[in-house]
């Protein structure tokens, strides 16, 4: 058995199956990947932009026989509250664009701790073991309070169709599961010192095996202004396509703000401060002319190597592109937290 196969099968031996959720009536089964199933081609390849090492703006697709992907057991999401769509678009809740596949969400993903190979990051976090977690929110509030799995899970879960942009201008449709983190953030009583809202990944080189490279400073670590933190869309994802998250997408727990480029979004997070002075950000310390600390999506300002303003949709035709939008379509909903900034200087 190639080694790669044994430590698959080992991992699924080992991995929790429990069904803890159930799946949304919403998504048609024939959209959700059955588990265990590799694929046995490799995606996308596409110039490593965030690494910092090459930057073309082509797009450049190979198809491999060998198996690069895998999929990670998960469980079902249940009692997921559903707004009516109107409402949930009216919001920017729900997106009304073709959902991107489950194969590629899970299997072409940006997690530097456990690869900087999109389509490796899968395989090399199959095995993450995210029970027991803990998620430590501290700082200026009244209340600090560690949150363990289930006390996260317990807050209620809603269902969110967002689009994702990627700074190096691709994108999906993603189908999260999570909840508000003015709810979490409500729970602890910032005070009224806390102007801004602190992130940070998990540090631990023996199960995120990356950081031992030093491509990164890690922890992994992220920010937001605490009104931005505060805003409905901001959430804490658990879950997608109806079932927990996934170890490549962020296992157990990870921030997304639909509005901001990708990197914005941490994964696998186990500590949050709210503080008042604006915190660090990786990909801003790491090359501060190239990533601002607000990153809000935006057309009209161009990444120093290339030009922000079409984005290729993932799982689309590999010529397709389509435009992208300001604040990733979300303006009627947060262009008003920017009132007044010069949107070219606060990037
Ligand atoms: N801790 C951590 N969070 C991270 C990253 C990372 O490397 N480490 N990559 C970011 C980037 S660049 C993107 S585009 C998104 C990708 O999320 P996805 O793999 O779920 O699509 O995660 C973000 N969160
Ligand atoms: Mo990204």
């Amino acid at each position: 058995m190639p080694i790669r196969e044994q430590r698959r099968a080992k991992d699924y031996n080992t991995a929790e199956t429990k069904m803890l959720f159930k799946r949304p009536d919403d998504i048609k089964s024939s959209e959700i990947t059955p588990k265990k199933v590799y694929l046995n081609r490799r995606m996308f390849m596409r110039a490593g932009a965030l690494a910092a090492t090459t930057a073309t703006t082509a797009v450049v697709y190979r198809k491999l026989n060998s198996p690069t992907s895998a999929d990670s057991p998960s469980e079902t999401i249940s009692n997921v509250d559903r707004l009516n769509d109107e409402e949930a678009t009216r919001q920017g809740f729900k997106v009304d664009e073709k959902l991107t596949a489950r194969e590629h969400i899970t299997n072409y993903n940006n997690f530097y701790e456990f690869s900087t190979n999109k389509q490796s990051v899968a395989i090399e976090a199959s095995g993450f073991v995210t029970r027991p977690w803990t998620v430590v929110v501290d700082g200026l509030v009244g209340k600090p309070t560690t949150f363990d799995l289930d006390q996260l899970l317990a807050f209620p879960q809603e269902e969110r169709v967002y689009r994702l942009r990627c700074v190096e201008a691709w994108s999906m449709v993603i189908p999260w599961i999570g909840f508000p983190l003015s709810k979490l953030l409500g729970k602890v009583e910032p005070t009224s010192q806390a102007k801004y809202v602190a992130f940070q990944t998990l540090h631990d080189r023996q199960r995120m095996p990356n950081q031992v490279t030093g491509v990164l400073d890690w922890p992994y670590v992220e920010g937001l202004r605490i009104d931005e933190a505060m805003h409905p869309l901001t959430i804490l994802a658990t879950g997608l396509y109806g079932e927990t998250l996934p170890p490549q997408n962020g296992a157990p727990i990870r921030l997304v703000v639909p509005w901001k480029y990708g990197f914005k979004s941490i994964k696998s997070i186990v500590r949050i401060d709210l503080v008042s002075e604006q915190p660090p950000a990786t990909w801003n310390l790491q090359a501060p002319r190239e990533y601002g600390f607000y990153s809000n999506v935006n057309p009209d300002v161009d990444h120093p190597r290339w030009s922000q303003r079409r984005e290729h949709r993932i799982g689309e035709s590999i010529f397709s592109s389509q435009r992208t939008l300001l604040f990733n379509g979300y303006a009627d909903q947060v262009a008003h937290l920017y009132a007044g900034m010069d949107l070219r200087r606060f990037f």
